[in-house]
């Protein structure tokens, strides 16, 4: 991906800097740097070598760069432990970083202070005997995958092969696997002897030891430690069906209502799975659907309300599911914002979203941005979902075990100039579908972390009860608020 933008944006933070009252704080972390360095002397910390820029420019969208005063690489949950005692010591404020993947600003990134980047925790081991996989928070989904294609397993986890596992198994992650055995949090079966906590000691987190703290983390983010590996269940996997097809804007309103029909068919086949996206600013892309069947299957009924669509390309076929993956398509443009909302699937709930996605004023705004595009996500969640969840051990996201769309706006555009217009023209369209999906007795409560906007209340919506249930986790784990107060960004406890 080009990076047109980074020497300005270098100039502006420094400027920032110097006229932000924010000096003494630089000071400081300056000060922990350097203490890092020189406790750390073997190990990567980075404050002026080359790599600094490209870590401190990672990743994956623009508005998730910043200017942390260093960056430390640890190597092992010892120097986890080491980091964050001298963090809380001097009161430093810090970044948690695994893949880099959320396009937030700050969510994993931190001007002044210090970031702490897990990428050197890479490592997947797979134990045949109790079919689950140790897999290190910094490793990123394709690695993973690779690994387990060998034993011809593999694991719940992301869509896209680049994302990494830490924040995505942390907001909870859905895979194409969720229908099936759930989402990726749910397939956590230890959080194993590697949470570091606020005073630097380490908790195992699992359905027998410290189980709160293991509920907790099942969509608790960056708020009670850090994660440093996980313990995953592996399923077996051979050939699959899937592939996408691709549609133009004025199928719209069939493959809407083939949408509804796929999701609300009685006992909906766990087996199949798909995420829509529809470019509804940019014809030239149009509409697609990732489909996938874990069978090798071809053409199987679960996606019967979609075959009589016609389409403009099709790359179904019999293949592996990493190869799936693969191929799936991420846009490159340099920023993004995207926001979620959560809905229960109708044919008329769908087509007064469709009809506020062609008149919305909005969407002027966004297409008058430099390189603006707007894209929507149709994500369905089959009632499934939640009693697996439940079933292991449940989770902090207050999830309705009924059938739903777990729906995403993307925003995606040029300058960062245009973040503020571009963030404000999506709210605002998201305000409309919303009251329409309240109209229509149709609106579910549920923020999806992993597609949220930063300013989206995400654990807010996992219910008061859930939220009081979290507080108590904090206060047994982190009764001074470390990870509450030192580590600003992200989604946060309310
Ligand atoms: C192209 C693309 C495809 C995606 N596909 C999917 C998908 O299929 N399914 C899905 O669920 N999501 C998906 N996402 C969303 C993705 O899961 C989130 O952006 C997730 O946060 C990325 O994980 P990461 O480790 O790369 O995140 P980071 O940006 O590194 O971290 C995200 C948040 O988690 C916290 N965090 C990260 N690691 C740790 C740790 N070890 N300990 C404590 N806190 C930590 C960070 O502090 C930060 O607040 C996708 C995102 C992109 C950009
Ligand atoms: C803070 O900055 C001043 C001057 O910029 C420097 O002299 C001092 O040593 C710094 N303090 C620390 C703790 O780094
Ligand atoms: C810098 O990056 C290169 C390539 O990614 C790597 O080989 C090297 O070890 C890194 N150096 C440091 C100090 O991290
Ligand atoms: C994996 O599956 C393939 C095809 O189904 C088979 O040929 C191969 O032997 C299997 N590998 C292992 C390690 O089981
Ligand atoms: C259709 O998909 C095939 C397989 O990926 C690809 O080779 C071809 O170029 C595509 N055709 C069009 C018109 O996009
Ligand atoms: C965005 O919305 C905020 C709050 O509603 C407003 O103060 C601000 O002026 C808006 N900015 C732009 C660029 O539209
Ligand atoms: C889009 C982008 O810049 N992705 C990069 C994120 O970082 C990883 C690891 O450094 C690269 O491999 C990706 O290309």
């Amino acid at each position: 991906m080009p990076r047109p933008g980074l020497q300005l944006a270098w100039l502006s933070l420094l400027f920032l800097n110097l006229v932000s009252g924010l000096a003494i704080a630089r000071n400081d972390s300056a000060a922990a740097c350097h203490e890092l360095e020189r406790i750390f002397q073997n190990f990567n910390v980075l404050s002026s070598e080359k790599n600094y820029t490209a870590l401190s420019t990672e990743n994956w969208s623009q508005t998730a760069w910043a200017k942390p005063s260093c960056i430390m690489q640890p190597r092992r949950v010892s120097d986890v432990q080491q980091v964050v005692r001298i963090l809380t010591r001097r009161n430093i404020p810090f970044a948690i970083r695994s893949g880099g993947h959320m396009p937030s600003p700050l969510a994993a990134n931190i001007n002044n202070g210090v970031l702490i980047d897990m990428a050197l925790f890479n490592s997947v081991n797979y134990d045949a005997a109790n079919s689950e996989a140790k897999v290190g928070a910094g490793q990123r989904w394709g690695n993973v995958y690779d690994a387990l294609d060998a034993y011809n397993v593999t694991v719940v986890g992301g869509r896209v092969l680049d994302v990494g596992v830490g924040g995505l198994i942390l907001g909870c992650g859905l895979s194409y696997l969720s229908d099936l055995h759930g989402l990726a949090c749910d397939n956590v079966v230890n959080f194993e002897n590697k949470v570091v906590l606020a005073d630097g000691s380490v908790v195992n987190a699992n359905a027998d030891s410290n189980s709160d703290l293991w509920w907790a983390l099942k969509g608790g983010s960056n708020n009670f430690g850090i994660i440093t590996s996980f313990t995953l269940s592996t399923y077996p996997i051979h050939d699959i069906w899937g592939g996408t097809k691709f549609y133009t804007l004025d199928q719209m309103p069939a493959l809407f209502s083939a949408m509804a029909q796929y999701q609300t068919q009685s006992n909906k086949d766990p087996y199949a799975n798909l995420i829509m996206q529809a470019f509804i600013t940019d014809a030239s892309i149009g509409a697609f659907i990732n489909m996938v069947y874990l069978k090798p299957e071809v053409s199987p009924a679960a996606f019967s309300p979609f075959y009589s669509i016609p389409t403009v390309n099709d790359t179904t076929k019999l293949q592996t599911l990493t190869e799936f993956i693969s191929g799936q398509i991420v846009p490159s443009v340099p920023r993004f914002d995207w926001f979620t909302t959560t809905l229960k699937p109708s044919v008329s709930l769908y087509s007064k979203i469709e009809n506020v996605l062609n008149t919305a004023p909005e969407l002027r705004t966004l297409t008058s941005l430099t390189a603006g595009a707007m894209a929507l996500a149709i994500q369905p969640i089959s009632a499934r979902v939640g009693h697996v969840g439940h079933r292991r051990g449940g989770n902090a996201l207050g999830l309705q075990a009924t059938v739903q769309t777990w729906f995403t706006l993307d925003v995606a555009h040029y300058r960062a100039a245009d973040d503020e217009a571009a963030h404000n023209a999506t709210r605002g369209v998201l305000a409309r579908i919303e009251s329409e999906t309240r109209r229509d007795g149709k609106y579910l409560p549920y923020q999806f972390m992993n597609d949220a906007s930063f300013d989206q209340d995400v654990i807010g919506h996992y219910g008061a009860q859930n939220v009081r249930r979290l507080k108590n986790v904090q206060e047994r784990y982190d009764p001074e608020r470390v990870f509450q107060i030192l580590v600003p960004g992200g989604f946060k406890l309310p």
